[in-house]
């Protein structure tokens, strides 16, 4: 156990791990099976546009998630970009602030302007009362986000979207196999919600994303869209790009799928350790996991009061960093302290006042099934050791 600021790297100890702990390790499921998979692709000479791994994964998806349709795409922000387009969003669209920036300019690159709304601290999600705030004759739609599988308060903005005749769109990249309140799954709410598969989400595709919806006539725009608004050789009807998913992709993506469980499991035993290990540090809490929803465990976000624990989360982040444990912020700053929004809107951080406090206080920590048991011990002693001594932390970042 580390008493003292000499048992840490920072005060001149080796770090606790010779090679660096990542956040977002990418899981992979069973490699011969994904081989297989590979090889069956190689030996068939198709690669792309529409195979049949692709469509197997849209068809298990759309089980999963219990969603009419599934439309499987390149990446998590086409996908946005295209439901959005799909939707008719114009104008402005409403979107929390903390959220990785991808939701944000998946809007901006459509120029629609994304209007930063606060969110409810109890869920890090966006305020449904802030939202209604917002709303102005430009208005077209909403965009929630179930940041870290958290859902959103999805009845409440059901409700205004219907009131205000706004289209409602989910970000739900960190939410697959996440439900709502009650058990509903995350996927079939709103117009349409959309998913990541990147490397570093827990189900995986390499690169990959999906637009989930029960609305037939919007999944037939979405396909039409993400390969050129082909309808048939030869025959072009929509304007469209090219949101086509590789093959590759949907055989990796099928093969995480199978291994859902134990991907979930395996967070679901780190996260445990970590919340028994940080019980009752000064200053430092877990972000809870509601035992009403169906979770999947991907993200640990600890949150730092750094008046309490008496040091700020940078210095945090710093003693974690020459450990090789490679924590993050995210989603510091907030995408409203990002470009173009900072120089578009340098005011909209008077109105998040909730998203301003928590970006400063997030420690997001490695899990997934890349990280054992013990490899939590000793980054929850790191951090025990480094508030018992915070104030001759903050001394010795100040004298560096
Ligand atoms: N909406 C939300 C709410 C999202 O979080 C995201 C993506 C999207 C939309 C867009 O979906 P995609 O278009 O990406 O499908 C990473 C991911 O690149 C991004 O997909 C993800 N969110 C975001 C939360 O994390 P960065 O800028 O943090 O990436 P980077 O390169 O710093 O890597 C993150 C960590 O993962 C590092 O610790 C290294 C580790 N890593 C990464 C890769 C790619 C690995 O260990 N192996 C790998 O192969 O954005």
């Amino acid at each position: 156990m580390r008493q003292s600021l000499g048992d840490l790297a920072i005060g001149g100890a080796k770090p606790a791990f010779a090679e660096a702990l990542h956040v977002g390790r990418p899981n992979i499921g069973d490699r011969d099976r994904l081989m297989q998979r590979i090889n069956d692709i190689l030996d068939r000479r198709w690669f792309s546009n529409d195979g049949v791994y692709v469509r197997e994964l849209e068809r298990r998806l759309a089980d999963m998630l219990g969603v009419e349709h599934c439309i499987a795409m390149c990446n998590g922000t086409v996908a946005l970009e295209i439901a959005i387009r799909a939707t008719g969003m114009s104008g402005e669209v409403i979107v929390p602030s903390l959220t990785f920036i991808a939701t944000a300019h998946a809007l901006q690159w459509q120029e629609i302007r994304p209007v930063f709304c606060d969110i409810d601290p109890a869920t890090c999600t966006i305020d449904p009362e802030r939202v209604r705030e917002l709303i102005t004759p430009r208005t077209s739609g909403i965009i929630g986000v179930h940041l870290w599988g958290r859902a959103c308060d999805t009845e409440a903005l059901a409700a205004i979207a219907r009131q205000y005749r706004l289209s409602l769109l989910y970000d739900a990249a960190h939410a697959l196999g996440c439900s709502a309140a009650g058990g509903r799954m995350i996927g079939g709410f709103g117009d349409a919600e959309v998913f990541s598969f990147h490397a570093t989400k827990f189900v995986n595709s390499f690169e990959g994303g999906a637009v989930a919806t029960n609305n037939g006539e919007l999944a037939q725009r979405i396909r039409l869209m993400k390969n050129f608004g082909f309808s048939g050789y030869d025959n072009v009807i929509y304007p469209g790009t090219n949101g086509k998913m590789p093959e590759v992709s949907a055989a990796m993506g099928i093969t995480s799928l199978e291994s859902l469980d134990d991907f979930v499991a395996a967070n679901k035993r780190n996260f445990d350790i970590y919340a028994e290990q940080l019980a009752g540090v000064p200053g430092l809490k877990l972000l809870p996991y509601s035992e009403d929803a169906r979770n999947n465990y991907q993200y640990v976000v600890a949150l730092l009061d750094s008046e309490v624990a008496g040091t700020a989360r940078d210095n945090l982040i710093e003693v974690l960093h020459r450990e090789n444990i490679m924590a993050r912020r995210y989603f510091y700053p907030g995408c409203h302290r990002m470009e173009p929004y900072r120089s578009l809107q340098p005011h909209a951080g008077l109105l998040l006042p909730e998203t301003e406090r928590l970006v400063r206080q997030t420690v997001v920590l490695p899990t997934g099934t890349s990280i054992e048991p013990e490899n939590i011990h000793e980054i929850t002693d790191v951090l025990r050791c480094a508030l018992a001594n915070a104030a001759a932390l903050n001394s010795l970042l100040a004298a560096a």
